[in-house]
């Protein structure tokens, strides 16, 4: 394998996607402005797209009042700089993002936000493709972004998704951003979380998250939204397939997929089953009762109605309260973990912890103090 230098890598990754921007018909006018408009675009070398991102975009400071002014005024260009800002993890970047998140906080709030889940292959992604097509046809603004902490830990395929939704891609209502790296689930959480506020502030009227990988990635996206979809796949012979009780407990629709050709009359026969279900389990969310629908993303069937779920959803949320309730239990909780995150991080760069931790731990594992009065006397070494 001959091995080629970094320029070269560069300038090769430069020319795949210029190519692909222009195949793609977006006009380039500059030089300049192309890599610009790689952050908007959405296409097969997304990889090399984030990687020209950070390498052209984040060259210089971005100037934090500059970039809100420029997101509340709807520039998608600017948007997507602003989410490469927080996805950050260089240490001088960190006051700017909290700056520019602060200017923007008078203007979030005003999206629906919605999340989708289920097992992989379900058609998360296909169904957003259809989705956001059909919501950017009836005038909406939408944003689609992807929870991925597996893909993070391992740094797998972050980007792989987005290929999948090029006629949404297309769309100039529709700003698509593929899930944040990093090294923690609560970095992802954190960087997706204030995504999702940015895009609120750019007056994306629809944020739908989608979950990826299998796991902790659902949580996360509940605790972020509005209402929590999740997709069935009927069950060919093994029905229900496996959902877990507990996520059905966490879903405020239920949406059974791939409803096209052969397929039709046993996802009739799943929705019933799952109703009935669905009858034993608690709700997730007190005063509306979880119901279930099919739909292809294929022929569109069944994408109007689910449309028309989620409306009634916020409609009677908005009504009866639980959307603001949701929205302020989830900021609590969220200000919470940040906090206790925070506290454990000056516990632990403590040089009186450091110092003493090593000896207490050792005096606890060879018996000789309890592990309660341990943890009391790393505490009060820490006051002292
Ligand atoms: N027949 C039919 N096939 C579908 C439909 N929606 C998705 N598929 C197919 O199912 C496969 C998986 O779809 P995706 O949308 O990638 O599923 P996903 O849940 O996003 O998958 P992961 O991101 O890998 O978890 C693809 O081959 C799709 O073409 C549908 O409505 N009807
Ligand atoms: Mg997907």
């Amino acid at each position: 394998m001959a091995y080629k230098g970094k320029r070269a890598l560069w300038q090769e990754a430069e020319v795949c996607v210029y190519s692909e921007l222009l195949r793609r018909n977006y006009r380039v006018m500059q030089p300049g402005r192309a890599k610009d408009l790689t952050q908007q675009a959405s296409f097969m070398c997304e990889d090399v797209t984030f990687g020209l991102q950070r390498k052209t975009t984040m060259r210089h400071d971005p100037d934090p009042e500059e970039l809100a002014a420029a997101i509340l005024a709807g520039d998608t260009i600017r948007l997507a700089r602003g989410i490469t800002l927080i996805e950050s993890e260089a240490p001088r970047h960190e006051a700017l993002a909290e700056r520019l998140v602060q200017l923007l906080l008078p203007n979030v709030g005003g999206a629906m936000r919605v999340g989708i889940t289920g097992v992989p292959g379900v058609g998360k992604s296909s169904l957003i493709e259809a989705l956001g097509c059909w919501l950017c046809d009836n005038g909406r603004r939408v944003a689609v972004l992807a929870v991925d902490p597996t893909s993070s830990l391992t740094g797998g395929s972050i980007l792989g998704d987005k290929t999948r939704m090029e006629q949404l891609s297309r769309r100039p209502n529709a700003f698509i951003r593929p899930s944040p790296s990093g090294r923690t689930l609560g970095g992802v959480a954190r960087k997706s979380r204030e995504t999702l506020l940015l895009c609120e502030a750019a007056g994306f009227d629809v944020v739908l998250v989608e979950t990826v990988g299998v796991g902790q990635s659902e949580t996360t996206v509940r605790s972020m939204v509005d209402l929590f979809l999740l997709l069935a796949l009927t069950g060919a012979g093994d029905d229900l397939q496996g959902i877990k009780k507990g996520i059905m407990e966490l879903a405020d629709l239920i949406a059974i997929t791939k409803a096209d050709g052969d397929n039709k009359l046993r996802a009739q026969k799943a929705r019933a089953e799952l109703e009935q279900v669905l009858h034993f389990l608690h709700p997730a969310t007190e005063g509306w009762s979880t119901p279930v629908i099919t739909c292809s993303s294929h022929d569109g069937m069944g994408i109007g109605e689910l449309w028309v779920t989620v409306e009634k959803f916020f409609a009677e949320g908005h009504r009866k309260g639980w959307i603001l309730r949701r929205r302020h239990e989830q900021l609590r909780d969220w200000f919470r973990s940040l906090l206790e995150e925070a506290v454990l991080r000056r516990f632990f760069a403590d040089a009186k912890v450091n110092e003493r931790l090593p000896q207490i731990e050792e005096a606890v594992l060879a018996g000789k103090l309890g592990a309660v009065s341990g943890v009391r006397e790393l505490i009060r070494a820490k006051d002292s």
